[in-house]
């Protein structure tokens, strides 16, 4: 069988940080997976942080450590994040529901059998193997909306901030557009072959106790505007993205959706995965090898 990721491909991803390979999955798979989202979000229970009203200073701090909680215990869940602006003080969709979410995450590939498949299908077995990887190992799965009108910006990032190992370059971001992402509707961004030279911060978990969960140690990095490419990518396509790469998506002004599915593996054979990330693998859920049936 002819590699699904060719000998060329390989070579641009190392030198760029990222590759756009086309046709990952077909139309017909990427509406299955859109469709059952649809059901997901329809049966989804808002989260109780999001309902709560802020009349005191005192609400308003227990609301933002409630999603601070969300978030940090959502690594082996499934999860909601909105966008901003789409509830009233109440609590209440602004907005219909199906439109309000940024993301869904971050733990679709254990438990939703259609995102399983496709995180373990043949295709990405064989990127992987094809990258050398011996004992890649699943970390998080997403699936982001980019809303029409109001998906926001995702402000430039390495993503091995937030998923630090040692050493480095251990992390890759499997980006699957279940649309054509475009610069009209909020692709991605790359700065090719920024993945060389380290990360500038980490997002760290804070001692137990009060106060915010998690925190930025380094600083924050601005870059030159002019570096960024785009990367448009056609429904069924998928992104590699390196964990160092610097990249970015700008908000979605058109009037379509970006809907992507995305995880993040790790090759875990003599890597260390940093105890102070966000994300720690549980009794529930430890981190599941790729390389299943
Ligand atoms: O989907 C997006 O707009 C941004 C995603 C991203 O930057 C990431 O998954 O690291």
């Amino acid at each position: 069988m002819v590699d699904f990721m060719t000998d060329q491909d390989v070579r641009k991803y190392k030198e760029d940080g990222y590759v756009v390979l086309d046709g990952l999955l077909s139309s017909q798979e990427c509406d299955e997976l859109r469709q059952r989202m649809t059901e997901i979000v329809d049966q989804m229970d808002v989260p109780e942080h999001c309902r709560t009203t802020f009349s005191t200073y005192h609400d308003e701090q227990l609301k933002s450590q409630g999603s601070a909680d969300y978030f940090i215990t959502s690594g082996d869940k499934i999860r909601f994040f909105f966008e901003k602006g789409v509830f009233d003080d109440k609590g209440d969709f602004l907005v219909p529901k199906q439109r309000s979410l940024n993301k869904v995450g971050h733990a679709l590939h254990a438990h939703e059998p259609l995102y399983k498949k496709v995180t373990h299908s043949a295709k990405v077995q064989g990127i992987a193997k094809k990258l050398g990887l011996v004992d890649p190992v699943i970390l998080q799965s997403m699936y982001i909306f980019k809303q029409p009108g109001i998906g926001g910006e995702v402000t430039a990032h390495q993503d091995a901030t937030f998923l630090y190992t040692e050493p480095l370059g251990r992390v890759m971001g499997m980006w699957i557009a279940l649309e054509d992402a475009t610069v009209n509707n909020g692709c991605l961004w790359f700065i090719p072959g920024s993945h060389n030279s380290g990360i500038s911060r980490r997002m760290v978990r804070t001692p137990k106790g009060t106060g915010p969960l998690t925190d930025f140690v380094g600083r924050e990095q601005t870059y030159d505007e002019e570096k960024f490419v785009a990367a448009p990518v056609k429904k069924g396509g998928v992104v590699l993205i390196h964990g160092e790469v610097v990249h970015k998506s700008a908000e979605n002004t058109s009037e379509d959706s970006r809907h992507v599915y995305t995880f993040h593996i790790m090759e875990a054979f003599g890597s260390r995965w940093s105890p102070e990330n966000w994300l720690q693998p549980t009794e529930e859920l430890p981190f599941p090898p790729l390389y299943t049936k």
